[in-house]
């Protein structure tokens, strides 16, 4: 027998997307229930994004998540480009008149929400199967999971949210003719991803471009570094032990008088390269959110921060629009996060372009790359465009006791 329930929004993925947007709805009065496909042990592990924009870390903190964050995150001024054997730092705090960065992971921002979402005994269920979403064209669609005991449930909702990421479900079943625009871009190159307890040999997070390839130094904590070296898309990882991975590390990142530390590799993956927009983010009562919509490569560091934008927008729309009964908001919700998903995907685009060199590179390109990274580290001007599109753009509003704040992105609705 199925057992059918009612909730306000019914959210699919308990990435950071999910159950942020989950909490969001929670303070402003709305009910959801977050479903995962994944045990909780293995949505807390999954390594993936550090970086936070500081606009991320003030939206965290104003609800009601910044305890460990502001205890352990790690804030930086900047970051350093590496080119043509030189190292030079950029300072965004500075540039951009004090907005920075912080270094905290994307499995510490999952744990610190999975335990607010259950000490508010909110509906969430882990290793959920056949999940499904349906009646898509009215204006009560319908969720349909197993849960990991074997029972069929079906939640009648009021709007269904798709933070399922890349691979869910939710984006393929929007019907036919749903979807504007479906952008997307490869690259030739992965990132082969290293977490290792190895104290960082630096203070702040190197971007380096290299003759052989783009490397990546970053970290976790002070004892915990995070690096990755650019390898071919298709690349085999038994190909590369860890005394290889170190070596070539140290070879691409090396300057003159360091020396990078090194200790036991924790974990190695490799991750493909590539840009996915899906337009409209939204097909009537369903919405998309985070990487179910799209897809940035790292070099920029905005993946999760998008994810975070999109759900702030998200929350304060659906608040409006279920507690409020104004729908304004909520239609305007993909344009309104498609202008930062653009911006977003043209600064990780435009990183990506300038650090990575490919085997055989054409000499005009490699000598371009050179010009933009040299006008980077000599112009206050082309500085403060990378320190203001990698630090944050607008600041995410979300208030659901005052009612609704647009943003000043969303002009057209205020
Ligand atoms: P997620 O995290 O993929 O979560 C989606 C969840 O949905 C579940 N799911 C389902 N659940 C139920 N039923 C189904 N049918 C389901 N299908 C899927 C999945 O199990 C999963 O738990 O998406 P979300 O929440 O949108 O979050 C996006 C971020 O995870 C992602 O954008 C970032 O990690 C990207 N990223 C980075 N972003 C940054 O902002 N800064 C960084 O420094 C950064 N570095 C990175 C990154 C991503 C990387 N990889 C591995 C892709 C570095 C790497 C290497
Ligand atoms: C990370 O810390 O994992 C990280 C930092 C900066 C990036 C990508 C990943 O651009």
């Amino acid at each position: 027998m199925t057992v059918k329930q009612r909730t306000q929004v019914g959210i699919v993925g308990a990435g950071p997307a999910g159950l942020l947007l989950s909490h969001l709805l929670a303070l402003g009065g709305v009910d959801s229930i977050v479903i995962e496909a994944r045990s909780r042990a293995y949505c807390e592990a999954r390594q993936r994004a550090g970086m936070l924009e500081s606009t991320t870390v003030q939206l965290l903190r104003a609800v009601g998540l910044g305890r460990r964050l502001d205890a352990e995150g790690l804030e930086h001024d900047g970051i350093y480009l590496q080119f043509g054997g030189e190292r030079h730092h950029v300072n965004f705090r500075e540039l951009t008149g004090g907005r920075w960065v912080t270094i905290y992971a994307q499995t510490e921002i999952v744990k610190d929400l999975i335990r607010a979402r259950t000490a508010d005994r909110a509906a969430l269920e882990f290793e959920v199967s056949e999940t499904e979403v349906a009646g898509l064209d009215s204006d009560h669609p319908v969720l349909r999971y197993t849960d990991s005991a074997g029972q069929r449930h079906e939640v009648t909702c009021d709007a269904i949210a798709g933070c399922d990421g890349f691979h869910g479900i939710c984006r393929p079943a929007i019907p036919r003719g749903g979807l504007r625009l479906v952008a997307e871009r490869s690259y030739p190159y992965g990132w082969l991803g290293i977490l290792a307890k190895a104290p960082p040999s630096t203070d702040e997070v190197i971007y380096c471009r290299h003759e052989d390839g783009f490397a990546l130094h970053s970290m976790r904590t002070p004892e915990v570094g995070r690096l990755y070296l650019q390898v071919p898309a298709d690349e085999d990882i038994t190909r590369w032990p860890d005394d290889r991975i170190w070596d070539e590390l140290q070879r691409r990142l090396g300057v003159p008088g360091w020396e990078l530390q090194t200790g036991p590799i924790l974990e190695k993956g490799i991750t493909p390269m590539r840009s996915f927009v899906a337009t409209p983010m939204q097909y009537r009562r369903m919405y998309l959110a985070g990487d179910a919509a799209h897809i940035v490569p790292p070099t920029g560091a905005k993946g999760l921060n998008l994810a975070v934008a999109d759900v702030a927008a998200l929350a304060t729309a659906l608040i409006r629009l279920l507690r409020d009964g104004n729908p304004a908001l909520a239609d305007a919700y993909s344009e309104h996060c498609l202008e930062r998903v653009w911006r977003a995907t043209h600064l990780a685009w435009w990183m990506t372009a300038m650090m990575h060199v490919v085997p055989g590179q054409d000499p005009f390109e490699s000598a371009l790359q050179l010009a933009q990274l040299r006008n980077l580290v000599t112009s206050r001007a082309a500085a403060t465009m990378l320190a203001e599109n990698y630090t944050g753009y607008a600041p995410l509003r979300y208030d659901p006791a005052t009612r609704v704040v647009p943003t000043p992105l969303w002009p057209w609705v205020a």
